[in-house]
């Protein structure tokens, strides 16, 4: 994972302070591409925990076109909470009451969380986050986009057409209730000798926070891709368009950066899973994954 530790350097030393929509600040460049190949084990970073669980079901989550929060949070995925918690907050005059991180925003949220596990009507209502990756990916204006690629995978591999984009103009202002407008933008898969590679246009990267399961997720995506289809993993591209640090997160990406990678997991799919649509959770295991020591940063918002 030198390639993620270049990508931090050049930023630091080739970026230039950024104001950003959340006031923190960034350091930024414009245009960066980072390729790892996926026969050399999984880009999983080594010099931090990545959160795994996170990773898989969000994907899976995703992967089934499913958009509301009461999966994520019944499989202890935290990730798109805020968002619409804040949103519920908004809707019902409670923003006042419940200052965002005081312990009494933190009570309310845990008992929001519960309601969206326990309760129908109010999981129906509250944990529908709109139309963000999953609808985009299945039903883009009626078109089921990852089925239609992966069918154009196994019968015309040479095609230089197998794009999903989760960018769907009409439907930005209906992402309020996600909080942002897709960051991983549009994806194009490449076959050459069995192998399947995945390119990824992200428009917009919290290098720190967000880059290292951004990483993972689409690694994984090629991984369930290439076995649907039956070919082999090549290498996956990740390119760039505003690639930031936080001016709040520069000590941890010193200590980052004074930490040295460490060998590659590998990633482990159950021979007789179900294929992408209906695999699980317990299907897909990591093996061998020994990161060093998670570093907390705060999140912008
Ligand atoms: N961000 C990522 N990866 C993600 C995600 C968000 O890096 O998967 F959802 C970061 C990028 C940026 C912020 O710092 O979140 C989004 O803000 P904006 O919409 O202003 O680009």
């Amino acid at each position: 994972m030198k390639t993620y530790l270049d990508l931090m350097r050049h930023i630091l030393a080739d970026g230039t302070e950024k104001g950003d929509r959340t006031g923190t600040g960034t350091r930024s460049v414009f245009g960066y591409q980072m390729r790892y190949d996926l026969q050399k084990g999984f880009p999983m970073l080594t010099t931090k925990r990545v959160h795994w669980k996170s990773v898989v079901h969000e994907l899976l989550w995703f992967v089934r076109g499913d958009t509301n929060l009461r999966y994520l949070v019944k499989s202890g995925v935290r990730i798109w909470n805020e968002w619409p918690f804040q949103y519920y907050l908004g809707k019902n005059g409670l923003t006042e009451k419940f200052p965002k991180y005081s312990p009494e925003w933190k009570a309310e949220m845990k008992s929001f969380v519960e309601r969206i596990i326990n309760d129908d009507e109010f999981a129906g209502k509250w944990g529908d986050l709109g139309p963000v990756y999953g609808k985009q990916w299945r039903n883009f204006n009626g078109v089921d986009q990852l089925a239609g690629v992966i069918d154009s995978l196994k019968n015309n591999p040479d095609s230089r057409r197998h794009i999903v984009t989760a960018w769907n103009p009409e439907d930005i202002p209906e992402m309020a209730k996600a909080g942002l407008p897709p960051c991983h933008t549009l994806f194009q898969f490449y076959v050459a000798d069995g192998k399947l590679s995945c390119q990824l246009y992200q428009r917009s990267a919290d290098v720190f926070l967000g880059v290292p399961f951004n990483i993972a997720t689409y690694a994984l995506l090629v991984h369930l891709v290439a076995r649907e289809c039956g070919y082999g993993v090549g290498d996956f591209v990740h390119t760039l368009g505003d690639a930031h640090l936080y001016s709040n997160h520069m000590n941890q990406v010193q200590e980052q950066l004074s930490r040295q990678p460490g060998k590659l997991p590998k990633l482990e799919i159950t021979p007789d899973a179900p294929g992408i649509f209906e695999i699980g959770y317990e299907d897909i295991t990591l093996l061998d994954y020994d990161p060093m020591p998670s570093i907390k940063a705060p999140v912008a918002v």
